[in-house]
C-alpha cells in the first residue's frame, strides 16, 4: 500500500472503479462536468485548476471568449462538481505594470504553500512565460514577477519548500505550437529569482512509449507520497492529423525532484470518449488539478477535453504507483 501525504478531504468527489474495468483511472460517469458555455462569454471551459478552499471548494478557469481570447476566471463549488464561475476574469494587483498588463492568459494552475494560494499560468509577455500570482481569499490577487523569460509554458510549483527552496517544474517552449518540449525543474528562494535549473525529463523516441514523442509538460501540482512526488504529466504524439494529447504518470525523487525514479511506457488516460475526441482541438486530454485524499489515497483528476470542456476522472495513489512501475519506461 503507499501513502498519500497530504490533508485529508473526506468530501472530494469520487466515484468506485467500473467492475469489470482494467485501466488505472476511470472517468465520472456525468463526463463533462462543465460545458462550453458555463459563463455567457464563453467560447469554451478547460485546462482548469480547483483546491479545497474554506468549506468547500475554488478554482481557476480558462474561459476563451467569444473573440477567441484567453483569460483565467475564479469559481466556487461546495462538491468540487458543479461550479459558479465569475463572469469577470480576474483582475491582478502588481508593483509593475508592465508586469500586470494582460496580453493573455491561459492553463492555470492552483497550488497551496504555507499560508496562501499561488497561481501559475501561461502568460504573454513578448511570447508565452509563466505567470505567478497569489492569493489569501481568491478576491484579491497580488501578481509577482514571471517565473522566466520567454519561452516557457506549463509552469507547476511543488506544494512546500524542497530543502528551504521553492521548486517549479516548467517546460521551455516557442512562440507557437511547439513541435518539441522536456520537463525542467527551477528552484527560488521568494519566488521571483529562479536558478539551479536541472533536466527532469525528456519526451521518448521510440515505440516502447510513442505517446510522448513530441513533447511532454507537467500537469497537476505534485503528488507527495511516501515513494516520491507523484506526476502526472501530459505527452504529446505528432500525427498526420495533427497533435494527440495523453496522460502520463512518473514518481519523482522526494529530495531532489528532478531525478526520476519509474515513468510509464503506456499512458494512463488518452482521448477515448467523445467530448475528449471532438472539440475546437480534436484529441486532447490535459490534466491540471487533482484533489487528493490522504486517509483512502483516493485521487481525482481535472482535465481539459478536446479545449472545449472540462472533464473530471479518478485513480488511487496504489493505482498509479503500481501501475507506474509495471509499465516501466
Ligand atoms: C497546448 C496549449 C494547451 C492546449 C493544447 C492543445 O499548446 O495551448 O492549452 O490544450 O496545446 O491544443
Amino acid at each position: 500500500m503507499s501513502r498519500i501525504i497530504g490533508n485529508r478531504l473526506p468530501s472530494m468527489p469520487w466515484q468506485d472503479k467500473p467492475v469489470g474495468c482494467k485501466d488505472p483511472v476511470w472517468r465520472y460517469s456525468n463526463n463533462p462536468i462543465i460545458g462550453r458555455n458555463a459563463i455567457p462569454t464563453s467560447n469554451s471551459v478547460f485546462n482548469s485548476a480547483v483546491i479545497p478552499f474554506e468549506d468547500g471548494y475554488a478554482g481557476v478557469f480558462r474561459c476563451d471568449s467569444k473573440s477567441i481570447s484567453m483569460d483565467i476566471f475564479i469559481g466556487f463549488s461546495k462538491d468540487a462538481i458543479h461550479w459558479e464561475i465569475n463572469e469577470k476574469p480576474i483582475s491582478f494587483i502588481g508593483e509593475d505594470s508592465e508586469i500586470t498588463k494582460r496580453e493573455y492568459r491561459y492553463d492555470p494552475r492552483v497550488c497551496y504553500i504555507e499560508d496562501r494560494y499561488y497561481i501559475t499560468w501561461c502568460n504573454g509577455y513578448h511570447g508565452p512565460t509563466i505567470g505567478i500570482a497569489y492569493t489569501f481569499d481568491f478576491k484579491t490577487f497580488y501578481q509577482l514577477e514571471n517565473a522566466f523569460l520567454p519561452y516557457n509554458r506549463n509552469g507547476v510549483l511543488f506544494p512546500r519548500k524542497i530543502n528551504g527552496n521553492y521548486m517549479m517544474l516548467s517546460r521551455p517552449s516557442d512562440t507557437g505550437h511547439t513541435p518539441f518540449g522536456d520537463i525542467f525543474c527551477s528552484q527560488s528562494k521568494d519566488l521571483e529569482y529562479w536558478g539551479h535549473h536541472r533536466h527532469v525529463m525528456s519526451t521518448y523516441n521510440g515505440d516502447k512509449s510513442a505517446w510522448q514523442s513530441t513533447k511532454i509538460g507537467a500537469g497537476p501540482v505534485p503528488i507527495e507520497t511516501d515513494e516520491g512526488w507523484l506526476l502526472i504529466y501530459h505527452g504529446v504524439l505528432h500525427t498526420c492529423n495533427g497533435f494527440v494529447y495523453r496522460m502520463g504518470c512518473a514518481i519523482l525523487d522526494i529530495d531532489k525532484p528532478w531525478i526520476v525514479k519509474h515513468r510509464s511506457a503506456a499512458y494512463i488516460l488518452a482521448p477515448h470518449e467523445y467530448y475528449e475526441c471532438v472539440g475546437d482541438v480534436p484529441n486532447v486530454v490535459f490534466p491540471c488539478a487533482t484533489l487528493t485524499d490522504s486517509d483512502t489515497g483516493r485521487i481525482a483528476i481535472y482535465y481539459g477535453c478536446a479545449d472545449t470542456v472540462t472533464g473530471l476522472a479518478f485513480t488511487t495513489v496504489d493505482e498509479l504507483i503500481k501501475f507506474t512501475k509495471e509499465n516501466p519506461l
